[in-house]
């Protein structure tokens, strides 16, 4: 049984950058969806008691396509959706700290070039999908985008995300209409920089 990240902060709590209304109906909508259809599917297809990262990773041990698919797509917006929502928060922002803010500035450049980097990736994304920054096995970051609720895991690339930016229109319409460039611009004053270095840590271990 797969359950869904739970908030712990208010629909409200991210407001101005994201409004409560577009909170609300990503988490209990469209999440909510995407991880009660992944139980349906994983049930049939035998895997309910994997790990989500792990099920993600070998797809193909699903051999019917039409259920392969449907774990791919909603396996991959149960777990890109828990990762956004941890990485939010209330006041937050500001700039990354201790080790990952030194991998960060060796890997980019800077926090500023982190921002125009992964930025270009989420507006970039031809259609829906996400950008994301990842840590490679050698314990690099990397960062990179993708289609639909297909991400690096999904992808076989052997990456473990620790940062995930929803660039589907559901995530920003309501507020920023068809501007996904100001929706990406305002969402760095929501990110928990505390959150992404306790996946960061977790992920070289
Ligand atoms: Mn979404």
């Amino acid at each position: 049984m797969f359950k869904q990240y739970q908030l712990p902060y208010a629909y409200d709590a991210l407001e101005p950058v994201i409004d409560a209304l577009t909170m609300e109906t990503h988490h209990s909508k469209h999440h909510a969806t995407y991880t009660a259809t992944l139980n349906t599917l994983a049930e049939k297809a035998g895997v309910q008691d994997q790990e989500i990262t792990s099920l993600l990773a070998n797809l193909d041990q699903i051999e019917d396509p039409a259920l392969r698919n449907g774990i791919r797509n909603n396996g991959g917006g149960f777990y890109n959706h828990n990762l956004y929502f941890q990485i939010m928060g209330p006041n937050a922002g500001g700039e990354p700290t201790g080790a990952l803010k030194e991998k960060m500035d060796a890997a980019f450049g800077s926090y500023d070039a982190f921002v125009e980097k992964i930025s270009a990736l989420a507006t970039g994304q031809f259609g829906s999908g996400w950008a994301w920054m990842s840590v490679t096995p050698d314990g690099d970051l990397v960062l990179s985008n993708s289609a639909n609720q297909d991400n690096p895991i999904s992808l076989g690339t052997g990456n473990k995300p620790i940062f995930a930016l929803d660039v589907w229109e559901h995530a920003y319409y309501l507020k920023y209409k068809n501007l996904r460039a100001a929706y990406v611009k305002e969402f760095f004053n929501v990110v928990d920089w505390n959150a992404v270095s306790a996946l960061y840590e977790a992920a070289i271990k």
